[in-house]
């Protein structure tokens, strides 16, 4: 059996480093639910060191994510507080491997998700709808994995930045989805893409959630999944992301000569 606390420790250190490491597949056969225990150890490292938990996100919602990555089963992971970027802000990219951005949207819950949602309930859980990118950081060699490595990798995640927040949630459906990396369409898809309705995502949401016998309280983010195919982010770029008629959200990205997460932790 894999040694679930070592493989967390590998992970975190990959992700404090900003190091790749090989697939845990490569070497160790392990079950899903094994990685989710992985992924659990690795953000309670992150918890320990003082980070909270801010949402949780969704992967491989859309088809055009699944064909990117040649996995096709629904995962979903951990956001915490030092993963969130500002709308408008600079986005250092010292502190990743080989970030790669997606638009997406994200839901802010108003009541405590504590049981599995149907689509009608959904909506009555949340407060609010925004914008969103999320920029993923596979910690494994050439971004590449199994379902169970990239589930113990707590799903790539790695930062996000949400927009305005909007309550219309009507808007929501087959709006069209535009990412923009200095001023050229680099992703183009539908907000249809995300289980044919992002409020899907949190009806799936709250399932696994519940599943996994874990309560989201109100304030929970939960980021829907990418509606089209992840671009690679390089330095000295304006990305953008449009949700035709919820709004948009922008970053600039940099390179600083700087210090790695682990170097400025030492030195906290
Ligand atoms: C896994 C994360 C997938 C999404 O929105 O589908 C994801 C990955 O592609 O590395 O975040
Ligand atoms: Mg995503």
């Amino acid at each position: 059996m894999i040694d679930i606390e070592a493989a967390a420790r590998l992970l975190d250190d990959a992700a404090l480093h900003a190091r790749a490491i090989n697939q845990l597949t490569a070497t160790e056969d392990f079950p899903v639910p094994d990685a989710y225990r992985i992924q659990r150890a690795s953000i309670e490292r992150r918890v320990q060191r003082g980070e909270r938990r801010v949402g949780i996100k969704l992967g491989f919602t859309s088809r055009a994510k699944m064909v990117q990555m040649g996995v096709d089963s629904l995962i979903w992971g951990w956001l915490t507080d030092t993963m969130l970027e500002d709308d408008g802000g600079r986005v250092d990219l010292r502190r990743f491997i080989h970030p790669r951005v997606e638009p997406e949207v994200c839901f802010l819950t108003r009541r405590a998700i504590e049981r599995p949602l149907t689509a009608l309930e959904a909506k009555d859980y949340l407060g609010a709808v925004a914008p969103a990118m999320e920029i993923i950081d596979s910690r494994y060699q050439d971004f590449r994995f199994a379902l169970a490595d990239v589930v113990a990798d707590n799903c790539s995640s790695a930062g996000l930045v949400v927009g305005n927040w909007a309550r219309d949630f009507d808007g929501l459906r087959n709006a069209g989805v535009i990412l923009r990396v200095d001023g050229r369409d680099v992703q183009i898809g539908s907000t249809g893409a995300i289980l044919g309705h992002p409020l899907r995502a949190v009806v799936e949401a709250s399932r696994l959630a519940s599943a996994s016998e874990t309560v989201l309280p109100a304030g929970t983010l939960i980021m829907a999944g990418a509606a089209t195919a992840a671009h690679p982010l390089l330095p000295g770029s304006h990305v953008q992301a449009v949700v035709n008629g919820v709004g948009e959200v922008e970053f600039t990205t940099c390179l600083t000569v700087g210090q790695t997460v682990a170097q400025n932790l030492e030195e906290a």
